[in-house]
């Protein structure tokens, strides 16, 4: 994929071309060129990375990062014939924890003792009676272009988050405030920004880089080919 006529190539002409550029792929090398079509629009030569605090880079899939305010906030929790909405102070309001644990990112950065704040997943489902039963779970954000899903196993991890704060600062809009999700063991694409839902469903959904080519099993060092250290 290239541009022609020597005019600039924005970031949507550039994500545009890496979502053309898959098809018609031979199918032995359909993988590696959604991972490429990932890295590349991703990577710092598309110009939407900005570096953060700590080492964490900036990432968005929309045109840029959606901002809601904590009294606006609202995280809907649905299964089925139940809906619940929960505010911001009622998030807050949750047997409140602090996970400390590195942070990679399928791309190769990695972020070491990431310090989180907000809700564990599983207090969560709990304090709202949510029984998975085995189902998955699908996670939805307010950019209104992101998912992700984890299985009811993966769920039920200790250090999975609905974090509020980093290193005790309140996440910013460009980190995934005022909420996001935070999978520590899994790679980067996980951790969905700007969550605004979790949906119980009777299958897996995949997420959105997963139907771009990545693993829907993400875990560090044991998926997308990559041999990083595992995050305990
Ligand atoms: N809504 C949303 N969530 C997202 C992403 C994104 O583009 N949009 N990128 C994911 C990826 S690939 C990584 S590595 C992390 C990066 O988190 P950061 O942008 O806070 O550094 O966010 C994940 N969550
Ligand atoms: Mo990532």
């Amino acid at each position: 994929m290239s541009s022609s006529g020597g005019a600039p190539v924005g970031r949507r002409v550039v994500l545009g071309l890496v979502g053309l550029g898959v098809v018609g792929v031979a199918a032995g090398d359909y993988l590696a060129s959604l991972t490429a079509g990932v890295a590349s629009s991703v990577s710092p030569a598309v110009g939407q990375v900005i570096p953060a605090a700590g080492g964490f880079r900036i990432y968005t899939v929309t045109n840029g990062y959606p901002e809601r305010s904590t009294a606006d906030y609202r995280l809907v929790v649905s299964d089925r014939d139940r809906r619940v909405e929960l505010t911001y102070a009622e998030v807050q309001a949750l047997p409140q924890s602090t996970i400390t644990k590195d942070f990679q990112c399928v791309t190769g950065w990695r972020v070491e003792d990431a310090t989180w704040s907000g809700v564990v997943l599983t207090d969560l489902l709990a304090e709202l009676d949510v029984d998975l039963g085995g189902r998955p779970l699908r996670f939805t954000s307010f950019d209104g272009a992101y998912t992700e899903s984890l299985t009811a196993d993966q769920a039920a991890l200790p250090d999975v988050m609905v974090a509020t704060h980093l290193w005790n600062e309140p996440l910013s809009t460009e980190m995934g405030g005022p909420v996001r999700l935070v999978v520590p063991q899994m790679y980067g694409y996980k951790s969905l920004k700007w969550l605004d839902g979790i949906h119980v469903t009777s299958e897996v959904v995949p997420g959105y880089w997963e139907e771009r080519g990545y693993d829907i099993d993400a875990w560090v060092g044991k998926s997308n080919g990559r041999s990083d250290d595992p995050v305990t």
